[in-house]
Order: C-alpha cells, then sequence, then structure tokens
C-alpha cells in the first residue's frame, strides 16, 4: 500500500499556491468553489444497467455493456453498499441518478407504468442518510413493450400510452425525491425510438414523440421539486439510420417547451464534441444536464478519463460561470473493470477537470484574445497544461477527508476482497 507523506504534499501544496497566485489564480477560492459543484453518478455503472425487476439484465435501447467482472451489485442492498464505498473516494459532496428499474417491490411488483413514489422510498431514506442530492430517470428498454425498438414515438397506440404513463409515473417519483430531500431532482426522458435502416417517414413517429412528450408534461410541478429534461442522440445499436428523438429534435422542443435538455457526450458524430455546444444551446435554453460519457468510436459509454475533450467541458461551465445552469451527470457503464473503481476513475477525473478549468487565469486569457493576441493566448494555454495542478489535487483530496492519489485503489481492492468476492 501507497504510503502518503504528509509533510511532501503540504510542501508541495504551498509551492503550487505560490505559484499560481503568480497567475493571480487563487487556489483557495478554486477549491471553495469546487466543492460546492455536485456530479450525479449513474447508479447503473454498478449492475452493467441491469436493474433488479428480474434477471434479464439489459435487453434492447441500442445500449450494451459488455465484461463480466465478478462482484457485481444483484440488489438494492449491494449496490447501496457499492455507493457508499465510491461515495467515500470522492471529495465533496454528490448526487445520485437512479433509473426507474431500480425500485422496491417487495413481493409486489408492478408494471412499470404504474409505479409510485412509495416503491422509492427507501432510495429516499438512503440519499438522507447519506446527505447526497437525487436524479432520476424513466427506463425505456429491457421491457418487452420496448422490444419492436419504440417506446414514446411507436405507432403502436398502446405502446404509446404505456410509456407515457411511465414517464409521468417517474415525473411524480422526481418530485417526491425533491420534496424529501429539499433539493431539486432531475427526471431525464431518454427513450431508445428509431430506425435500424432506410427509413421512409421520419415525420410522422417524430409528431408522434412531440405529442406524447406533450402529455407527459401537462402537469406542471414545482420545480422546486422535479426538473424535466429530454435527452438526444445521433444512434445506437440497431437504431443506426434515424434515432426519432435527435439533437434538433429535442433543441426544438427544450426550447419551445422550455424543459431541460440533456447532452450526452457520447451521442453525437465521433468527430463532434459537446463542449462546443454549451453555450451555443445555453443562448436560448435555461438549463442543460449533461450526461459526461466517453465514446470510442460510437456510442460505446467508456469510463470517463481525463480527456482534452472533458477538460474542455469544465472549462465552458467555468470559464462561462455556469455551475448552476449546468447540471453534471455522468454516463458510463464497464463490466470489464471493477465496477466501483469505474466510478472513482470517472468522478474523479471530472472532478479533477473542473479544479483544473478554476486554476485557469480566465481573465487574463481572455484579455489577450480581446486583444487579438492570439500567439500570446496559445503560447499561455500550453504553460498552463505543465503547472502543479496535481499537488493541488492531492491537498483537495487530503482536506475533505478521502484517499490522496492512487491510495483510492487500495481501499477499492480491500473491499473487492471484502465484499465484492463473497457475491
Ligand atoms: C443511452 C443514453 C441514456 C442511457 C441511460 C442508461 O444512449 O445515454 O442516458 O445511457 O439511460
Ligand atoms: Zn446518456
Amino acid at each position: 500500500m501507497r504510503k502518503i507523506d504528509e509533510s511532501r504534499l503540504a510542501t508541495a501544496y504551498e509551492q503550487a499556491r505560490d505559484l499560481y497566485a503568480e497567475y493571480g489564480v487563487d487556489t483557495e477560492k478554486a477549491m471553495g468553489t469546487l466543492v460546492k459543484i455536485p456530479i450525479s453518478l449513474n447508479c447503473w455503472q454498478g449492475d452493467d444497467v441491469g436493474g433488479f425487476e428480474s434477471d434479464a439484465g439489459l435487453t434492447g435501447g441500442g445500449i450494451l455493456a459488455t465484461g463480466n467482472y465478478p462482484g457485481k451489485a444483484g440488489n438494492v442492498d449491494q449496490l447501496r453498499a457499492d455507493l457508499e464505498m465510491t461515495f467515500r473516494m470522492l471529495p465533496g459532496k454528490h448526487r445520485l441518478n437512479l433509473h426507474a428499474m431500480y425500485g422496491e417491490y417487495d413481493s409486489f411488483p408492478v408494471d412499470r407504468s404504474a409505479i409510485e413514489p412509495r416503491h422509492f422510498a427507501g432510495w429516499a431514506d438512503w440519499a438522507k442518510l447519506n446527505g447526497v442530492g437525487m436524479d432520476f430517470n424513466p427506463t425505456a428498454f429491457s421491457h418487452e413493450l420496448a422490444e419492436s425498438g419504440f417506446t414514446l414515438a411507436s405507432y403502436d397506440k398502446e405502446i404509446r400510452e404505456f410509456w407515457i404513463d411511465h414517464c409521468i409515473a417517474c415525473r411524480k417519483i422526481g418530485a417526491f425525491f425533491g420534496q424529501e430531500l429539499n433539493n431539486p431532482c432531475i427526471t431525464n426522458i431518454w427513450v431508445p425510438d428509431g430506425f435500424k435502416d432506410l427509413t421512409i417517414d421520419r415525420h410522422t413517429p417524430r409528431a408522434q414523440l412531440v405529442e406524447s412528450l406533450d402529455r407527459i408534461f401537462e402537469e406542471k410541478i414545482d420545480p422546486q421539486h422535479n426538473l424535466d429534461a429530454i435527452e438526444c442522440k445521433l444512434f445506437g445499436i440497431g437504431s443506426e439510420s434515424c434515432v426519432i428523438g435527435s439533437h434538433e429534435f429535442y433543441l426544438g422542443y427544450a426550447v419551445s417547451r422550455d424543459v431541460v435538455l440533456c447532452l450526452d457526450a457520447g451521442h453525437f458524430h465521433p468527430t463532434e464534441v459537446i463542449s462546443d455546444k454549451i453555450s451555443s444551446v445555453l443562448q436560448d435554453v435555461d438549463e442543460l444536464l449533461l450526461h459526461v460519457s466517453r465514446g470510442v468510436r460510437w456510442d460505446s459509454d467508456h469510463v470517463v478519463v481525463l480527456t482534452d475533450e472533458l477538460q474542455a467541458i469544465s472549462q465552458e461551465i467555468i470559464r462561462n460561470n455556469y455551475t448552476e445552469r449546468v447540471h453534471i451527470g455522468l454516463d458510463f457503464f464497464d463490466a470489464s473493470i471493477n465496477r466501483l473503481a469505474a466510478w472513482t476513475i470517472g468522478t474523479r477525473c471530472m472532478i479533477k477537470s473542473l479544479l483544473m478549468a478554476l486554476l485557469e487565469p480566465t481573465a487574463l486569457l481572455r484579455d489577450l484574445e480581446i486583444a487579438g493576441d492570439y500567439t500570446a493566448r496559445l503560447a499561455l494555454l500550453e504553460e498552463l497544461k505543465t503547472l502543479p495542478h496535481g499537488a493541488v489535487w492531492d491537498y483537495y483530496c487530503q482536506r475533505e477527508s478521502v484517499p490522496v492519489g492512487s491510495t483510492w485503489l487500495d481501499e477499492i481492492r480491500q473491499y473487492e476482497t471484502d465484499v465484492l468476492s463473497q457475491r
């Protein structure tokens, strides 16, 4: 087990603090801002997007978790234990993003169109106890009425009605979380609807989706309790040719109906990035939800790591003071590595990238840009990359009483031996 030399850590931090001060950056202020930015952890990394309604696991929806790493959560208690352990690896206070397929039904299961807040009371209690906010999602896959690949946009009225009821039920559960926790819940609707191959009528299913969404959002809910979000996508497995809920579709819907737009980093063309979309859509959309993910060639939902794009996303949020308008959620699922490590790596990278953005002398860079001095802008940006943000990060982790550097892995390994390997 790696030992942390505390005096070395303190000295490294002091040196870093002084160096950043030379650029006019206040490291204490940066940490003070960072600690207030919550990240919503996607619960579905804990069990490979399986849910606990049946043993069937993830079916349909055009998404896929590959791998067979031992020890995945097999019930709500195990998922909560894994999350509690993971939260101990993360500096700051964060949130949990829950899918509807993780309800608790005792021995009286109900279908998804009939789920109620009481099926999620256990989660609300757990969230209170652990001091985490909650976000929520309808589950419009892994269900016989989603087998056609269509839900809210289906030509089959019965199917549409079922999923409308499910989404309405989910908004009520979202409002219940918001009320119970005194902290608004974002309920994000993502549906997989789309065509694999050449499509004749791209209009009618989209019109049907608008109609379904309007029905779902008919009842107004206090935004202090629940915020509605809608998530677009370019293509999925089996919906390569036409996804009904495309970016343009939902952007128009979000602007005209005043709902939160969700941008998933893996839902666009591989060379297209969401960082550049943030300030574009925020000209007309009030609030954004991000699904920070990492696409590799296709919509693959790899664990978030410290890529240029991750840094760009954080820079956009911090440089533009968007922390109140952009809600940061994660969306990845890797079943081939330790699942707690996946959460920890992804979330710590997200937080670290925010810290790096907070350590940037943005005003200075902006002045250079306005003055047209692009030479100095580029030169400075490159110099900043090798400033000792790692020393500030280590100090921040220590200050927040979470493992410093790679020592978190020792703790997760211990948990693997003590808990995961016994499952
Ligand atoms: C799918 C969407 C969606 C899901 C989760 C499980 O492409 O990204 O957000 O990943 O609902
Ligand atoms: Zn997503």
